[in-house]
């Protein structure tokens, strides 16, 4: 077998003007509980270091780009990654990334995996991007991720580390089955995500009471269809005006939850997980080789 104690380290809300300092005193505090715990890798939310700022139409640039990494580690973030390598301790994180080449800017949401050396091993940048480009005055608060990322350019890439095949996605990625299914055929093991879901959905406010339910369906789903441990980690409470959900979560290959945060605060929550485990489902009922019918799903590629 091939465990190790892993840790989804939820974060309550960060304020709108909260310093990276501060936000990052919170990472490592969280890191060291995993730590005490035995946990050598600890999987945070999407945008970790800010407030979930797509939530507002920032029209000033030098504004906007106060939300953003424009390298990785940073002064700001050197501390967790200094804390996490003297422990032994691996992480995945998500920031949003500027990065200027050829004399034009790009932004990600991006996350990264950190293995248990303090290297950084392994990129990836959001895929599916919710939301709208427009500010919308109709809405309570904005979504405007479509404005404020560029659609991630690596695809799902799985990379090797701390003796497992790791994949990543961010928040609203676990909704679509593609992109589990696409790290599962490359082998993923682990997939480690992290997510700001509002409690209210605007567009259509009688699912308000649903989205717990689609959270853990849509990564459970992902975890069972694919034969792969699944760690989903929120932002969670109340962030400025906007309740975000909780539930962070560690799901087994066979799609049960494990471990479960039980606030909507900073809070870890902890189990061993045996990475040989996937073999029970991929050597069995989701054995891809043997029972996959790819020549029945050309409509999903066409576009
Ligand atoms: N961050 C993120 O992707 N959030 C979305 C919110 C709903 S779509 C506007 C999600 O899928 O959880």
């Amino acid at each position: 077998s091939r465990k190790l104690i892993a840790a989804t380290a939820q974060l309550g809300p960060i304020a709108r003007d909260e310093s990276r300092a501060s936000v990052v005193a919170r990472l490592i505090a969280l890191l060291e509980q995993a730590h005490a715990r035995g946990a050598t890798l600890v999987v945070f939310p999407e945008l970790a270091l800010t407030t979930f700022f797509p939530r507002w139409y920032i029209e000033d640039e030098a504004e906007l780009d106060r939300f953003y990494e424009t390298e990785m580690p940073n002064a700001d973030t050197q501390p967790l990654f200094e804390t996490a390598k003297r422990l032994g301790v691996g992480f995945y994180l998500g920031y949003a990334e500027l990065i200027e080449e050829g004399g034009e800017k790009h932004r990600y949401n991006a996350s990264i995996i950190v293995d248990d050396s303090g290297e950084i091993v392994g990129k990836y940048r959001k895929v599916h991007l919710p939301g709208h480009f427009n500010p919308e005055d109709w809405r309570p608060f904005q979504h405007l991720e479509k404005r404020y990322f560029e659609h991630g350019n690596l695809g799902f890439p799985v990379y090797e580390a701390m003796g497992g095949k790791m994949g990543m996605c961010l928040c609203n990625d676990r909704r679509w089955p593609e992109t589990f299914r696409v790290l599962g055929l490359r082998g993923a093991e682990l997939v480690m995500l992290g997510y700001n879901t509002p409690s209210h959905y605007p567009q259509a406010p009688e699912h308000d009471h649903l989205q717990d339910f689609h959270n853990h369906l849509s990564m459970q789903a992902g975890a069972y269809a694919n034969g792969c441990w699944v760690i989903g980690t929120a932002k969670a409470g109340r962030e400025e005006d906007c309740d975000l959900i909780g539930g962070s979560c560690i799901i087994a290959p066979t799609g049960e939850i494990i471990a479960l945060t039980q606030g909507v605060g900073d809070e870890i929550a902890t189990a061993e997980i045996d990475l040989d485990r996937c073999k029970e489902l991929r050597e069995n009922v989701f054995n891809f080789a043997l029972h996959r019918e790819p020549g029945d799903y050309t409509p999903i590629c066409d576009g």
